[in-house]
């Protein structure tokens, strides 16, 4: 394969091993140095990529605590440019949210930051910055977190895969063209090399006969991922980290947008020998080869292999649907999507003068301008709210809620089949999604689009909880 088919890559694929675990004390406190640096996503002939990263590695260490935990990490800011840590899906106080200059202000070059704060969930979680986030996620910092539950979930083995998408040069450099307006008034900063834990996929083995449990995590800008499990059939066990009654995708498909985690028990059949391709195929005129499965040695299993069993449910608050109070939110904006004007700065402004001003998406009529803004909503502390996300574009954006975990309840008005808790949830082009939350956490919490092109141009709120 030349360098060029190498980038556009039909093949894009991921190793899962070379990921660092370690298991923090209880009472340790942890550095994480923010810092250029460079890594080898692409193989050894194409040299090493410039990057930014957390203590040199991409992606950073992971974080592994129990639940109940308190978490300190120290952070420490060797960029160029002021940054922050957002501790992505954590319910955690206002104060240690990481946006900047609403929640902290932003740890400027030299500076450190602690966050310390403790950990209610178990799950699968991440970290990542939330200050210039398309251009410092799209150089590589982000890492993966997660919390144990208290005993451990009955699999053989467990993988964590990151996936994460790059735009190259075809040097291997990242090219350095963020805040483009394309990229922002189109699907976000599709990139043209797909990593898992940072490298081009080489094959994975698995054991015939294996139990696995796989947490997923999209730490991508913008693109969404659909991978095809096919007779794999795995089982959906954790949704953005919480806990759910376990259910099957009717299609083997799982799908994932960007800062969306997905947990998965895998059942690896005891007789499997061929190797098995798994395709993401979200984009159907895109559709590539993401990793190969590779089936070796004889039937493995520690545990059993009978029903799935559920994790022990988190500590969220169940919403109370009959009283609940419900809000709407319209995302408008984009090409082809037939905005026409919005507020921007407490002004009234054409589409005209919004793409002067690079503004492309709206929430209920109002385009985001930095982390300070007034409220979207206002919720009141420790009451239920339904909240309707209409999606009036023609692009997906997956909409994350600081803070808080919701249901989701309905999409397009259709019950969901399936329990679903999440921090993120996607609407495709035109689709409508109901949730539902319990508004527990004090403080102004953003809520925006994981699309970070599109959170850079407007498309982010804020909901007060008071
Ligand atoms: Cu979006």
């Amino acid at each position: 394969m030349n360098r060029r088919e190498f980038l556009q890559g039909s093949a894009i694929l991921l190793a899962a091993g070379g990921l660092p675990l370690k298991l923090w004390a209880a009472d340790e406190r942890f550095r994480l140095r923010a810092a250029p640096g460079t890594s080898n996503l692409v193989g050894a002939e194409y040299g090493d990529t410039g990057v930014w990263s957390y203590n040199g590695q991409i992606p950073g260490p992971v974080l592994r605590y129990r639940q109940g935990d308190t978490l300190e990490v120290m952070v420490e800011n060797a960029l160029p440019q002021p940054t922050t840590v957002h501790w992505h899906g954590i319910r955690l106080p206002h104060a240690m949210d990481g946006v900047p200059h609403l929640t902290q202000p932003p740890i400027e070059p030299g500076e450190t930051f602690t966050y310390r704060f403790p950990l209610p969930d178990a799950g699968t979680y991440w970290y990542h910055p939330h200050a210039a986030s398309s251009e410092q996620l799209g150089r590589g910092l982000s890492g993966v977190l997660i919390v144990e539950e208290p005993e451990p979930y009955p699999v053989d083995r467990e993988l964590i895969w990151l996936l994460d998408d790059w735009r190259l040069n075809p040097d291997a450099s990242i090219r350095d063209d963020f805040g483009h307006r394309h990229d922002e008034s189109h699907a976000g900063r599709i990139g043209n090399t797909v990593t898992i834990n940072g490298r081009l996929p080489r094959d994975v083995e698995l054991h015939p006969g294996e139990r696995l449990r796989l947490r997923l995590v999209n730490g991508a800008n913008a693109r969404v991922f659909q991978l095809d499990f096919g007779e794999l059939a795995p089982w959906v066990i954790a949704t953005d980290g919480h806990p759910v009654e376990p259910w099957q995708p009717d299609n083997g498909r799982i799908v994932l947008g960007p800062s969306m985690r997905a947990d998965l028990l895998l059942d690896v059949p005891p007789d499997t020998r061929q190797a098995f391709t798994l395709v993401d195929d979200f984009y159907p005129q895109r559709a590539y080869e993401l990793v190969t499965l590779t089936f070796t040695g004889g039937p493995q299993r520690s545990v059993s292999n009978g029903a799935i069993p559920r994790l022990p449910a988190n500590p969220l608050p169940e919403p109370d649907l009959e009283h609940a109070t419900e809000h709407e939110i319209l995302l408008t904006g984009g090409a082809m999507g037939g905005m026409h004007e919005a507020y921007l700065d407490g002004k009234l402004l054409s589409m005209r003068e919004l793409v002067q001003a690079g503004r492309f998406w709206a929430l209920n009529g109002i385009a985001a301008h930095g982390h300070h803004m007034e409220p979207l909503l206002t919720l009141e502390l420790d009451a239920s709210y339904r909240i309707r996300l209409v999606n009036d574009t023609a692009w997906p954006h997956p909409m994350h809620l600081h803070g808080h975990a919701f249901r989701v309840l309905r999409r397009n008005g259709e019950p969901l089949g399936h329990e679903e808790w999440r921090d993120s949830v996607l609407l495709n082009a035109r689709e409508t999604a109901e949730i539902a939350l319990v508004a527990d956490n004090p403080g102004d919490w953003m809520f925006h689009c994981h699309v970070l092109e599109h959170q850079e141009s407007g498309m982010m709120g804020i909901v007060r909880v008071a």
